[in-house]
């Protein structure tokens, strides 16, 4: 008896499967739309950082772009003391995060131009001899001061020998999503008893050549 109900609850379990699965099965519908699509759009880079020279000091002028393809500066006829004059250039920051900003000096260049006055005779051993032969580097001091655009009020200046800033990033504040900066900077032909340099060293830094660019570099803060 027992068995016997069993197997009529295990038929009309099947009996049932077979209404959802079969019988019924003929009577439904489906209604449904043409293709849809979700895509995505461009974001703006996380980290973007854009320069640009200004005439006006305020960079009210400035044209963006990632890099400059020319310099901000170039001094002749340094003479101990003497500076390069002002120079600003422009940052931006077009990206979508908050930037870390450093400085560095890249690409330097230290030349002998000519053989001139007590060079020789204050211990330059390769005086006139061409690239990478001069000592003007360790005679130059370099600054940067990082000024509110509109105000040209100092936020922040570094300064030191330029030395310290070959191939070698300094920090120069953050730059906000959005953010503009004037970086006024400039080199400076050090006298004797300025960053290590003696009468001698000075003496040899003449008619040397110093080339560089300066490269900013943004890591998201
Ligand atoms: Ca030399
Ligand atoms: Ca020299």
């Amino acid at each position: 008896m027992r068995r016997l109900l069993a197997t009529t609850m295990a038929l009309g379990l099947v009996i049932t499967a077979m209404n959802f699965t079969g019988i019924f099965a003929v009577f439904t519908d489906r209604a449904t739309t043409g293709t849809n699509s979700a895509e995505s759009g461009p974001q703006a880079r996380i980290a973007d950082l854009q320069v640009s020279t200004t005439v006006t000091f305020d960079c009210s002028d400035a044209a963006w772009v990632d890099d400059l393809v020319t310099g901000v500066m170039a001094a002749t006829d340094l003479q101990p003391g003497d500076n390069s004059g002002q120079s600003v250039v422009c940052l931006k920051n077009a990206g979508t995060s908050d930037l870390y900003i450093t400085l560095s000096t890249i690409d330097v260049v230290d030349t002998e131009t000519d053989c001139t006055g007590d060079e020789a005779a204050a211990g330059d051993t390769t005086c006139g001899t061409g690239e990478f032969q001069g000592e003007l580097v360790p005679a130059l001091i370099a600054s940067a001061s990082r000024l509110d655009c509109d105000t040209s009020e100092s936020q922040l200046s570094i300064g030191g020998a330029f030395q310290a800033l070959v191939d070698t990033p300094t920090a120069i504040g953050t730059l906000a999503a959005g953010e503009i900066t004037c970086v006024w900077l400039s080199v400076q032909m050090a006298v004797p008893g300025q960053i290590g340099s003696t009468a001698e060293s000075i003496q040899q830094a003449q008619t040397d050549r110093v080339e560089w660019r300066y490269a900013f570099d943004g890591t998201p803060a």
